[in-house]
C-alpha cells in the first residue's frame, strides 16, 4: 500500500512537471498579441505632421489615426512606396475620406500576411507640406 501511495505521488509529480513544461512551451510559441498604436494627425504645435512620423508595427497590429490639429487629414498609402508596390494592399490600407473633428479618427489593421518592410503614407491635402509618415512592418 505504501508503495502504491509513493507511486501515485511520483506520478502526480511527473504529470505536474509535464504540464509545466508543455505550458511554458506553448507560452513561448504563442505569437505576441496584436497591439494598437496611436498616431496623431497634426502635431501638438500645429505643424502638419504625423506624430510619430515613423512607427514599427507587426502584422495583425492596428494603427489608430486620430485628428489632433489643423484638419482635415486623411491617410493614403503610396503604392510606389510599399513592399511589392502592391496597389491593392495600398488601397486596402488607405483611408481616403477626410476627417475633420479633433479626436475623430479611424483604425487601420495591418493584414496578417502583410509583407515586412517600409510602408510610406501621406495626407493628401498636406503631402507637399511634408505630412508624410512611415510604418515599418516587422517580419
Ligand atoms: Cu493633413
Amino acid at each position: 500500500m505504501k508503495q502504491v501511495k509513493s507511486l501515485i505521488k511520483s506520478l502526480q509529480l511527473a504529470v505536474f512537471a509535464v504540464v509545466l513544461v508543455v505550458g511554458t512551451l506553448f507560452a513561448a510559441m504563442a505569437p505576441a498579441a496584436a497591439e494598437t498604436i496611436t498616431i496623431k494627425m497634426g502635431a501638438d504645435n500645429g505643424m502638419l505632421q504625423f506624430v510619430p512620423a515613423e512607427a514599427t508595427v507587426k502584422p495583425g497590429d492596428t494603427v489608430k489615426f486620430v485628428i489632433n490639429k489643423v484638419p482635415p487629414h486623411n491617410v493614403v498609402f503610396d503604392d510606389k512606396a510599399i513592399p511589392g508596390q502592391d496597389k491593392a494592399l495600398a488601397k486596402a490600407l488607405s483611408h481616403q475620406q477626410m476627417e475633420m473633428s479633433p479626436g475623430q479618427g479611424f483604425e487601420v489593421t495591418i493584414p496578417k500576411d502583410a509583407p515586412a518592410g517600409e510602408y510610406t503614407y501621406y495626407c493628401a491635402p498636406h503631402r507637399t507640406a511634408g505630412m508624410v509618415g512611415k510604418l515599418k512592418v516587422a517580419a
